[in-house]
């Protein structure tokens, strides 16, 4: 007899769990934004109804309390294409190919998460996954090492590969396999004060760039950060201090607005841990590890998007603002050009919208009362209810900025490379989703359940 197998959200939602408490018993810190945030989203929907009715019209009010990404940084070919395998077991698939090498960080990424309407809408758990380009380590000898060091390590349990296999060919765990794979793959996430490498050569790869040390000189691909997201950032970021803990400078992303855009995001500085460095009694510290906070609006279409990074491009001319106060200002008034209202999103075609019939429509559709002819029609008539599709993936430009405030030095200079997303997905095993189909689709889906709803011809 065969047990029935578990669905990968099930599996998912247990995994983020034991991350998010494995990360709480090792940075306490996380533990107090979670309550930070907690507050805050109590309150939010508290002051605003309409905020409360419309997560609620969505069901986004249950995934609001367990959302939360995360970030790890790995340092080969075969480490990323097993988590591609791991994640897929879970329900999480790549999304969009971010290069952050322009921004003089030496690594590109994706982000895992799941894809379709029910599985985001259970738990939208995402990890951003970054993978270490080598080829950006300018000094021969030092390149090989590293590549040396990295491929003496196994990141992964001998029970996770197990695992995996067994996964791959059930086509999913049943309950007993899918507690002990989570157990397995939560090793991979652990942090190790053992470094793996001596302190002379941690000093030289930490030269290179310190997220080389980073990447390079540990067991695993620790978790980096634990992100819950907010319904208000400006309050988090004003209530940070009052909580013990110390904000980054400013909130990256687009200035606050009626109609939240996107995705804006603020962290805490990364801890100095304790590391005893192989070969030797010698001790030192790492940094690495941080929390950080975000607030997710609509996503954009690329028009919308097009727009949004002309804006933000725009905003980065102008001299850099001396507090979050000022930089929020200059943003906003950059910021004019995009409009903020749902109609005028919806009707320029800047944003993704999700269709419902609206209370009202369903109610007349009860009365018998006659569908006007077409979707136009039925809208003007408020048969049917748009509201902005949330936006499930990240920015290079403020994933940049919170890298940046977290190596806690100068930007660094940008990497004279090309971007090179072909290479990323010849690692990762194949090729990244690309996230404007997948809202697209949405948005389609959803019109067509409408559609059918109201009996109106395609
Ligand atoms: C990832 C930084 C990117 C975000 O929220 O944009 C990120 C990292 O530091 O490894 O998590
Ligand atoms: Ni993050």
């Amino acid at each position: 007899m065969t047990l029935p197998l578990v669905s990968p959200d099930d599996i998912r939602s247990a995994f983020s769990q034991a991350m998010s408490d494995m990360y709480r018993q090792e940075v306490p810190q996380y533990g107090d934004l979670l309550e930070l945030v907690a507050d805050i989203n109590r309150k939010a929907l508290e002051a605003d109804p309409a905020l409360a009715a419309q997560l609620g019209a969505h069901d986004e009010t249950s995934r609001l309390d367990v959302e939360r990404h995360g970030a790890i940084r790995v340092g080969t070919a075969d480490e990323l294409s097993m988590l591609r395998r791991v994640f897929a077991l879970m329900g999480m698939f790549p999304v969009s190919y971010y290069d952050l090498s322009a921004a003089g960080v030496p690594v590109h990424s994706t982000a895992f998460r799941p894809i379709d309407e029910a599985s985001l809408k259970r738990n939208p758990f995402r990890v951003f996954t970054s993978l270490l380009r080598l080829e950006l380590i300018e000094e021969d000898g030092l390149r090989r090492r590293a590549a040396a060091i990295l491929a003496e390590r196994d990141i992964f349990t001998p029970g996770a590969r197990e695992l995996v296999a067994i996964g791959e060919r059930q086509g999913g765990f049943d309950r007993d396999q899918a507690e002990r794979f989570v157990g397995e793959i939560l090793e991979t996430f652990r942090w190790h004060r053992d470094a793996t490498v001596d302190h002379d050569t941690y000093r030289a790869l930490h030269d290179a760039h310190r997220l080389v040390a980073d990447v390079v000189c540990f067991r695993g691909p620790h978790i980096n950060h634990l992100t819950p997201r907010t319904l208000d950032i400006d309050a988090a970021q004003a209530a940070m201090p009052s909580y013990g803990i110390t904000p980054k400078a400013v909130i990256e992303g687009p200035p606050r607005r009626e109609c939240p855009i996107l995705l804006r995001q603020t962290s805490f500085k990364a801890l100095e841990e304790p590391v005893r460095f192989a070969a030797s009694e010698e001790n030192g510290t790492h940094t690495a590890r941080f929390g950080e906070i975000e607030q997710r609006g609509a996503a954009l279409t690329p028009k919308g998007r097009t727009l949004y990074d002309e804006l933000l491009t725009r905003s980065r001319q102008a001299p850099t603002a001396a507090d979050n106060t000022a930089h929020q200002r200059q943003l906003s008034e950059c910021f004019s050009a995009f409009p903020d209202d749902l109609q005028t999103l919806r009707r320029d075609d800047l944003a993704y919208f999700r269709y419902r019939v609206s209370d009202s429509g369903r109610q007349r559709l009860a009365e018998g009362e006659p569908v006007p002819a077409s979707l136009d029609a039925a809208m003007a008539a408020d048969w049917i209810d748009a509201t902005p599709i949330t936006y499930e993936d990240f920015l290079p430009v403020s994933a940049a900025g919170i890298f940046q405030s977290n190596l806690g030095d100068a930007p660094h200079q940008a990497y004279a490379s090309e971007s090179n997303q072909s290479a990323f997905e010849l690692a990762l095993g194949r090729p990244v989703h690309d996230q404007f189909e997948l809202y697209s689709r949405l948005q389609a889906d959803s019109l067509e359940r409408v559609r059918q709803q109201l009996g109106l011809e395609a």
